[in-house]
C-alpha cells in the first residue's frame, strides 16, 4: 500500500454488506493525479454518449482505459479491446489509477487486485444511474472498486434481487465504494447528481469504475 494511501485509510470506513464497503476520502490525496489521468485518457478516446440496445442515448457521458473498455450499442452491452470510435486500444491504466484501485480494494479485504478495465463516467447535474447489476464481466468474484470525484451524488446500494430495497450511501466525494465476493452482483446505482461547482471540474461529477473482466 503506498505511503499517502495508507495514511488517508485511516479515514472513516462503513460496511454495506459482509465484503462490501465504502472507505471516506480515499481519493481526495489523488485528486489531482486522477483527474490529470482522466485528461489524458479523453484526450485520446473521447468521452461520448452512447446508445441502449434499446435505443436511448444514455445521459451519462463514458470513456474507458486499460485493456478492456464498457461498451453499449444497439447490438447489446459488452467489452471490447477496441474503441469503437476511434479504432484503437483504449489507453493503458495509468500507474496512479491501478494504485488507487489496488489499495482501496486491499483496505476493503481484496488482497493483490488486478483490474483489466476502468469505465470512465461523467454526469452532468441531474443526471442518475438506475438501478443495474454489473453483469458483463466474466468474473464475477473480483471486486468493483468504483470511484467518485466532482460533485456529489447519493450511491444506491441494493441486493442481488432487483426488487430488494437500496440503502442509501450519502453523496460521495472522493469516496471509494468497494464490492465484490459473495456481494459482487449487488444491485447499484446514482441518484441525480446535486447541482453546484466544484472548484476543479465545475459542474460535473467523475466516476471511475474498476473492474476486472477476465
Ligand atoms: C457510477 N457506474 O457511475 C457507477 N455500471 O457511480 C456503474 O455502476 C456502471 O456506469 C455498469 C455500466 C456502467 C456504469
Ligand atoms: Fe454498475
Amino acid at each position: 500500500m503506498s505511503d499517502l494511501f495508507a495514511a488517508s485509510m485511516h479515514g472513516r470506513r462503513t460496511r454495506l454488506a459482509a465484503q462490501a464497503c465504502v472507505l471516506h476520502g480515499a481519493a481526495l490525496p489523488f485528486e489531482e493525479a486522477l483527474l490529470q489521468g482522466v485528461a489524458g485518457i479523453v484526450a485520446t478516446a473521447p468521452l461520448r454518449h452512447p446508445v441502449t440496445p434499446g435505443g436511448h442515448v444514455m445521459q451519462v457521458a463514458m470513456s474507458n482505459c486499460g485493456d478492456f473498455g464498457w461498451v453499449s450499442d444497439r447490438r447489446g452491452y459488452r467489452y471490447a479491446r477496441l474503441d469503437p470510435q476511434t479504432g484503437q486500444p483504449w489507453p493503458v491504466l495509468p500507474p496512479c489509477f491501478l494504485q488507487v484501485a489496488r489499495d482501496a480494494a486491499a483496505a476493503a479485504g481484496f488482497d493483490d487486485y488486478r483490474p483489466d478495465a476502468c469505465l470512465i463516467n461523467r454526469y452532468a447535474p441531474g443526471t442518475r444511474l438506475s438501478l443495474h447489476q454489473d453483469r458483463d464481466e466474466d468474473d464475477r468474484v473480483a471486486p468493483i472498486v468504483s470511484v467518485s470525484l466532482g460533485l456529489p451524488a447519493t450511491f444506491l446500494f441494493g441486493g442481488l434481487a432487483r426488487g430488494d430495497k437500496p440503502v442509501r450511501v450519502p453523496p460521495l466525494q472522493g469516496d471509494g465504494v468497494v464490492w465484490g465476493g459473495v456481494d459482487r452482483m449487488r444491485f447499484h446505482g446514482v441518484l441525480p447528481v446535486m447541482p453546484g461547482r466544484h472548484p476543479q471540474l465545475g459542474a460535473q461529477r467523475i466516476n471511475l469504475t474498476f473492474r476486472k473482466v477476465r
